[in-house]
C-alpha cells in the first residue's frame, strides 16, 4: 500500500473499507453495509415522522386518504411527538451518563479506584454551588459536589443550577419562553407525559418542551459529565495522539475501547499499564498492549492520556474485521449488537460491561466502583490469554491509515493556549479576547462546531471531512466533538500541519498560537464545553450568543442524543445546520416550526441541507450574514 503523507482522504479510507469487506465475506459475516441494503428503501411514513403507535389502537400512518390517526392526531401531532421522543431519548442517554459519573465521584476516595485529578476543578465548583470548603477534607467536599449534582436529577423545585453559567441575556428569553429546564428527569418525564395518548397534540408545544428537555440535557445532564470526568480524570490539555484503524498493531495485544462513560475505560488504560500487565503480555509473544479507543471512548482517553483512536462510529466493524482485536469492551450508547456475532467469526472477546447495554453473544463482567481495578486487570488478563488465539490467516491491518492529531482543548486548555500569544498584554490574559480580535478583524471569519454520527444515509465521513476542508480554506476555525472529531483525526486535519489547507488568516492564526485549524473538544457529552465557549465568547465581546458568527453544524447525525444536542444548541442562541433530515418533513407545520418557528423564540434555527456542499456553502453565508448585522 503507497505511503499516505500528512492527510488521508475518503477515498484511501473506502479503499481500506473495501478490503475489510472482503474480509467479512471470507468468513460469511454481515456488516452495515449490507444490512443497509437489505432495509433500503426506508417506511416513508416512519422517514418523515408520521407513523404513531403510542397505542395500541394504532398504529395510524398519515396519508392523504388518511389525514388523521384513530385518536384524531394529525401529521403534525405525530410528528411532533415522535420528535420530541427522541429529544428525550437522547437527553436521558446522556443524562444518565453524566448521572454514572456523579455515582463514581461520590465513591472516590483517596485510598479507593477513583480519585479526584483536577482539584481547582473541585474547589471552583463547590464554590459555584455554595459549598463549604475552608479546612474540609478534599473528599468530603468531592461527595458533597456529587450529591448536589445527583440532586439536579429530581430536585421538586427551581431551575437547573448550570443556567446561571450562561449570559443574562439566554437566561431571560429561557424563561420568558418557559423553557428554562427543571430538574433533568422532570424534563424527560415531561417530554414522555405529554406524548402519551390523549395529551398535546399542539406542535408548538412539543417544540418548546424539546427546546426544554435539550436544555436539560446540554446545561444539565451533559455538563455534569464533563464537569465531574474533569474532577475525576483531569481536564483535558493539547495532547498528542494518532487515529485510524492504522493504530491497530499486529505485534501487540489490541484491546478496543468503545462507548462513552470513562469509568470503565479509565481502568483499562491504568491496568495496562501495570509492569506485571507487560510482562504477562511479553510472555505470551506480543511485543506490548496497545489500548485504542472508538467513538466517543476514543475521545475521552485520547484527550487525558494520548490512547490512540482507531476510528469513529461506523468503523466500529472494520477494528474487528482487521482480525488483530484480542477484546473490544464496551459500555454504553452507540454500540452495534452485530458485535456479538462478528466476534465469534474471528477470535475476538466481545465484553460488556454496563447493565445498559446488555448484548447478545457478549461475555458479561458487570463494572462496579468498588470492584473496578480488579476487573479492568482481569480483562487485560482476558484479552492477553487471546493474543495466541489469533489467526493470521484472517490478519489485515491497514498500517497506512494513521494521522498524526493533537487533541484535548477543553475551554482551559484554549484559554492556555490564547494566553501564550498575548504574555505582553495582562488585559487579554485568561479571557477568549485575541481569538475575538481575530473574528473582529476579519482574520478569522468565524468559527463552526462539527458534532455527531456517521450515517449510511450519506458518504460516511465525506461531509464531516469535506466541510471542514472548505472551512477552513475560508478561514473558519472549527471546533469538534464526537465521532466527527475522529474523522477529522483520521483525515489529518487535526495536525499541526494542517494549517496548509488553510485561507491566509486562519494559516497565520495556526503557526502564531501553535494549533491545528481543527480543534479537538472531546466526546458528545463535551458539547456542553461549547455551550461554555461561546457563553464565555459572547460574555467577553459583549454581545448576544445569537450574535456571534458562529454555527453549528451535524452533517451525519444519526442518534436520539444528536436530536437533544441540536436543541440545546439551538436554544443557547446558535443555528444549526444539519446534513441529514430530522424525521418530522411528513407535518409541514413541524418543518417550519423547527427552522423558523424557534427563531422567534430563541433566536436561532435549524437549516437542513443534505448536500454537504450547499450546506457548507449556506454555513459560510450565514457567518458572513452575521458579521454583517453586527458591522464587522
Ligand atoms: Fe393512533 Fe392516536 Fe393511538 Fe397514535 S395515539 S396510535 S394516532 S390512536
Ligand atoms: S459516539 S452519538 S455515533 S457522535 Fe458519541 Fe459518535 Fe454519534 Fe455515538
Amino acid at each position: 500500500m503507497e505511503r499516505w503523507d500528512h492527510f488521508t482522504t475518503v477515498e484511501q479510507m473506502e479503499e481500506v473499507s473495501v478490503k475489510l469487506k472482503e474480509q467479512a465475506c471470507a468468513v460469511c459475516a454481515d456488516t452495515w453495509e449490507s444490512r443497509v441494503k437489505n432495509q433500503t428503501p426506508h417506511c416513508k411514513l416512519g422517514d418523515s415522522g408520521i407513523c404513531c403507535r403510542i397505542c395500541s389502537m394504532g398504529p395510524c400512518r398519515i396519508t392523504p386518504k388518511s389525514p388523521r390517526g384513530i385518536c384524531g392526531a394529525d401529521a403534525g401531532a405525530i410528528a411532533g411527538r415522535n420528535y420530541l421522543r427522541m429529544v428525550a431519548g437522547g437527553c436521558s442517554a446522556h443524562s444518565d451518563h453524566g448521572r454514572e459519573i456523579a455515582h463514581t465521584l461520590y465513591s472516590a476516595s483517596a485510598d479507593g479506584n477513583y480519585k479526584v485529578t483536577d482539584e481547582k476543578k473541585l474547589m471552583d465548583l463547590a464554590a459555584e454551588w455554595g459549598i463549604e470548603t475552608e479546612g474540609r477534607d478534599l473528599y468530603d467536599i468531592a461527595h458533597d459536589c456529587a450529591y448536589k449534582g445527583l440532586l439536579e436529577y429530581g430536585k421538586p423545585f427551581g431551575n437547573l443550577l448550570f443556567l446561571e453559567r450562561a449570559t443574562e441575556e439566554r437566561q431571560q428569553v429561557w424563561q420568558r419562553e418557559g423553557i428554562a429546564p427543571r430538574a433533568v428527569d422532570r424534563e424527560v418525564t415531561t417530554a414522555m407525559h405529554m406524548t402519551h395518548m390523549g395529551n398535546t397534540a399542539l406542535p408548538e408545544a412539543l417544540v418548546r418542551q424539546s427546546l426544554r428537555s435539550g436544555l436539560a440535557d446540554g446545561w444539565g445532564g451533559s455538563m455534569m459529565g464533563t464537569e465531574f470526568t474533569d474532577i475525576l480524570f483531569g481536564t483535558p490539555k493539547p495532547t498528542n495522539t494518532e487515529a485510524g484503524l492504522g493504530c491497530l498493531d499486529k505485534e501487540m495485544v489490541n484491546i478496543i475501547i468503545h462507548g462513552h462513560d470513562p469509568a470503565m475505560s479509565e481502568m483499562l488504560v491504568v491496568a495496562a499499564e501495570d509492569r506485571d500487565m507487560l510482562e504477562y503480555a511479553r510472555s505470551k509473544g506480543a511485543k506490548g498492549i496497545n489500548i485504542c479507543g472508538l467513538c466517543c471512548t476514543a475521545n475521552e482517553v485520547a484527550m487525558r492520556h494520548g490512547i490512540r483512536m482507531a476510528g469513529n462510529f461506523l468503523q466500529q466493524e472494520n477494528a474487528i474485521l482487521t482480525g488483530v482485536v484480542e477484546m473490544i469492551a464496551v459500555d454504553v450508547q452507540c454500540i452495534f449488537p452485530s458485535l456479538g456475532p462478528l466476534s465469534k467469526c474471528f477470535h475476538t472477546k466481545f465484553v460488556t460491561t454496563s447493565p445498559i447495554a446488555r448484548i447478545p453473544d457478549a461475555i458479561h463482567m458487570q463494572f462496579t466502583q468498588e470492584t473496578a481495578r480488579e476487573q479492568a486487570r482481569e480483562m487485560v488478563r482476558m484479552a492477553i490469554d487471546n493474543f495466541e488465539n489469533r489467526d493470521p490467516a484472517k490478519v489485515f491491518v491497514p498500517e497506512n491509515m494513521k494521522q498524526k492529531a493533537t487533541v484535548g482543548y477543553s475551554c482551559e486548555g484554549i484559554i492556555e493556549t490564547l494566553d501564550t500569544v498575548t504574555n505582553s498584554h495582562v488585559d487579554l490574559r485568561s479571557t477568549y479576547k485575541p481569538l475575538i480580535e481575530c473574528m473582529d478583524s476579519g482574520v478569522l471569519r468565524g468559527a463552526v462546531a462539527i458534532v455527531g454520527c456517521n450515517n449510511p444515509k450519506v458518504r460516511p465521513d465525506y461531509s464531516h471531512i469535506e466541510i471542514m476542508k472548505e472551512l477552513l480554506k475560508n478561514d473558519i476555525l472549527v471546533v469538534t466533538t464526537g465521532c466527527s472529531a475522529q474523522a477529522a483525526a483520521k483525515a489529518g486535519l487535526m495536525s499541526k500541519e494542517a494549517k496548509e489547507l488553510c485561507g491566509e488568516g486562519l494559516k497565520r492564526v495556526c503557526t502564531l498560537a501553535d494549533i491545528p485549524p481543527v480543534l479537538h473538544m472531546g466526546s458528545c457529552v463535551d458539547i456542553s464545553r461549547m455551550m461554555l465557549l461561546v457563553t464565555g465568547i459572547a460574555k467577553d465581546w459583549g454581545i448576544d450568543v445569537t450574535q456571534l458568527p458562529v454555527v453549528g453544524c451535524a452533517p451525519e447525525w444519526m442518534s436520539e442524543k444528536a436530536v437533544s444536542i441540536a436543541n440545546y444548541v439551538v436554544a443557547t442562541g446558535i443555528d444549526t445546520y444539519l446534513g441529514i433530515e430530522p424525521q418530522v418533513s411528513g407535518s409541514e407545520e413541524m418543518m417550519e416550526l423547527i427552522t423558523n418557528g424557534t427563531r422567534e423564540m430563541v433566536g436561532a434555527g435549524y437549516i437542513i441541507n443534505t448536500d454537504p456542499k450547499e450546506l457548507v456553502k449556506a454555513m459560510i453565508d450565514g457567518i458572513e450574514a452575521k458579521r454583517a448585522a453586527i458591522g464587522i
